[in-house]
């Protein structure tokens, strides 16, 4: 296999809103980030993912762009963000930019344009249809709850809006607008940047045809599933790897929606010439059904075992995984996979983070931050969750109580409280009003307190990322196969990584509970070969006592370890 350093990279995601604020207006900013470089060289990651830094109305906190070549003036200027960038490389640490052209802001200069009149140049650079027996073209939902498509007086035609109103689709089957996107990552990668991860990639090729999709009399059809995946998908990707991509030494991650691994090999497969990897979606919707994410059920572990068993193995060698569970849209996974302890956000990271394919972690998971104690509508600022509370208790189909116990649950705003760096006002995020509260577990849980703490969540997590990234065994874990162990076991998520004759046993008790671990005598024989040289042997890491290995061996609470054998 092929080796290259974005695949043995870390990523680390910054949500730049909630992450430094460094002048006290409540909201993170560039030179925020900057003065927290040092600390990120010393976590061990290499790449840092920025969340939308681009000028923006933010209704949907940046993913609505009205200016690509501007920054948002509450983040700083472009000064600043020239200055991030020479203070990571000088740290060698790289930057990727969150590329997102699926749509615009309305109040990007293209929309303006493209809204004046039926004749304006721009018209095609977005999605207009003439109403259908006097309403709505099709029967799609936005992603942010109601129709996909907005009423527009003044020309007297639908525009197309997957997600909110305010950020129309833009139209890729038109080379006008390709054009523009190549020129501008043209602009951001001759600045120096080192990829992009690309927003909702797979949803740019809308279908030839738009007709109404699987919903009930009066529902809608979510507008995502009508068009992921759609029929120009590769013929833009391949385009822009060979006009843009191509031509840089960069990383690319498509956000993927909707895929399986065959879909993923066809957009991220090795020899494709589109994008690096993917992130997709399966194993983060296990808990809630594909078709609606407030549908509250607990994680079953055998089932996420094998969803991520299903893309190791089906990736490994012809294509490249991206390995997540935290980030800006998703709640906390110490929250969702574990109970809010230290312990349980040691053990999510070692089994998490010792599979095949690039790690992504999401800004606060390395100090265990948690989700926060939402209670009433009235706390949330963000418009998936304040949509998804109006349509569906306005639809009468969710009771407002239990709805709000989902949504508590699930938010996206569970990611978005500021970083909890001290246990001092403000948490050391801002010494003003920060635009989100602080969970109020900040004084104990906290960077500060941490680097104090030998046996704290971050000093863990530094070791792991170190025994991932510099000790003998970092090619194995990097590019080693992936055998999934004890596949049924409710409670232990155990794997074997193996190239040539060195092994790793990665073993996790993702339970608060003692677990005795029974590596059956049936295991295939060269398991029994590696667990025989196994016997006795010290972990060479473990989020708890350092046990000496035994087939039959118990397992503290959230133990997690990693045996090395050859
Ligand atoms: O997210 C795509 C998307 O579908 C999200 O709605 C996400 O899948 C969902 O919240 C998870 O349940 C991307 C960005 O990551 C997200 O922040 C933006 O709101 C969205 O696109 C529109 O740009």
């Amino acid at each position: 296999m092929k080796k290259t350093w974005w695949k043995e990279s870390i990523v680390y995601e910054i949500y730049p809103r909630s992450f430094n604020d460094s002048d006290g207006d409540g909201i993170g900013d560039l030179k925020g980030i900057i003065e927290k470089l040092d600390y990120l060289k010393e976590l061990g990651v290499n790449v840092l993912w920025l969340a939308p830094v681009y000028a923006s109305p933010n209704d949907d906190n940046g993913y609505d762009i009205s200016d690509y070549r501007a920054i948002m003036p509450e983040f700083g200027t472009m000064a600043d963000f020239d200055r991030l960038l020479e203070e990571a490389h000088g740290r060698s640490l790289k930057i990727m930019m969150d590329l997102v052209v699926n749509h615009t802001s309305d109040e990007h200069a293209w929309f303006q344009e493209s809204r004046s009149s039926r004749e304006s140049e721009k018209r095609d650079y977005y999605i207009w249809r003439d109403p259908v027996d006097g309403h709505a073209p099709t029967n799609w939902g936005s992603a942010f709850g109601g129709s996909a498509w907005e009423w527009d007086e003044k020309t007297g035609q639908y525009y197309l809006h997957c997600f909110s109103k305010k950020q129309p689709d833009l139209n890729w089957d038109n080379p006008e607008v390709r054009r523009e996107v190549y020129d501008m990552m043209r602009f951001w990668l001759d600045k120096g940047i080192d990829g992009f991860r690309m927003d909702v990639i797979n949803m740019i090729s809308k279908p030839p045809v738009f007709a109404d999709g699987p919903a009930g009399a009066g529902q809608y059809c979510d507008a995502g599933y009508m068009v992921t995946n759609g029929p120009r998908l590769h013929e833009y990707l391949q385009e822009m790897n060979r006009e843009v991509l191509s031509r840089y030494d960069i990383m690319t991650v498509g956000e993927c929606g909707g895929t399986d691994p065959a879909a993923a090999r066809l957009i991220a497969g090795t020899d494709r010439g589109e994008l690096n990897m993917i992130f997709q979606f399966e194993h983060v919707n296990l808990d809630g059904g594909i078709a609606d994410k407030w549908a509250h059920k607990p994680m079953d572990l055998p089932l996420l075992k094998a969803n991520l068993c299903k893309w190791q193995q089906e990736l490994h060698g012809n294509a490249w995984n991206s390995i997540y569970f935290n980030n800006h849209d998703q709640p906390r996974a110490v929250s969702r996979l574990g109970d809010n302890s230290p312990e349980s956000a040691k053990a999510i990271a070692t089994v998490l983070y010792l599979m095949e394919g690039t790690p992504y972690l999401y800004q606060g998971e390395e100090l265990g931050m948690t989700n926060y104690p939402f209670r009433g509508i009235e706390d949330y600022h963000d418009i998936e969750s304040v949509g998804a509370f109006r349509q569906l208790t306005g639809s009468g189909s969710r009771e407002p109580e239990e709805l709000l116990d989902a949504i508590a649950y699930k938010s996206r705003d569970n990611a978005r409280t500021p970083m909890q760096w001290n246990g001092g006002a403000g948490a050391g995020f801002t010494e003003g009003t920060p635009w989100m509260p602080v969970n109020p577990n900040y004084t104990s849980v906290n960077a500060a307190a941490e680097e104090a703490d030998p046996d704290s969540v971050l000093q863990y997590y530094r070791k792991l990322l170190r025994f991932r990234t510099k000790s003998p065994e970092k090619d194995l874990l990097v590019y080693g196969d992936f055998q999934l162990l004890l596949a049924d076991d409710p409670a232990v998520f155990a794997y074997l990584r193996t190239e040539g004759q060195k092994a790793a046993l990665v073993v996790g008790n993702l339970t608060a509970e003692e677990r005795t671990i029974g590596f059956s005598a049936g295991s295939a024989h060269g398991i029994q070969e590696i667990l025989t040289k196994l016997a006795g042997k010290l972990p060479a890491l473990s989020s708890g006592s350092k046990k000496a290995f035994a087939s039959d061996m118990t397992l503290e609470p959230w133990e997690a370890a990693v045996w090395i054998a050859g």
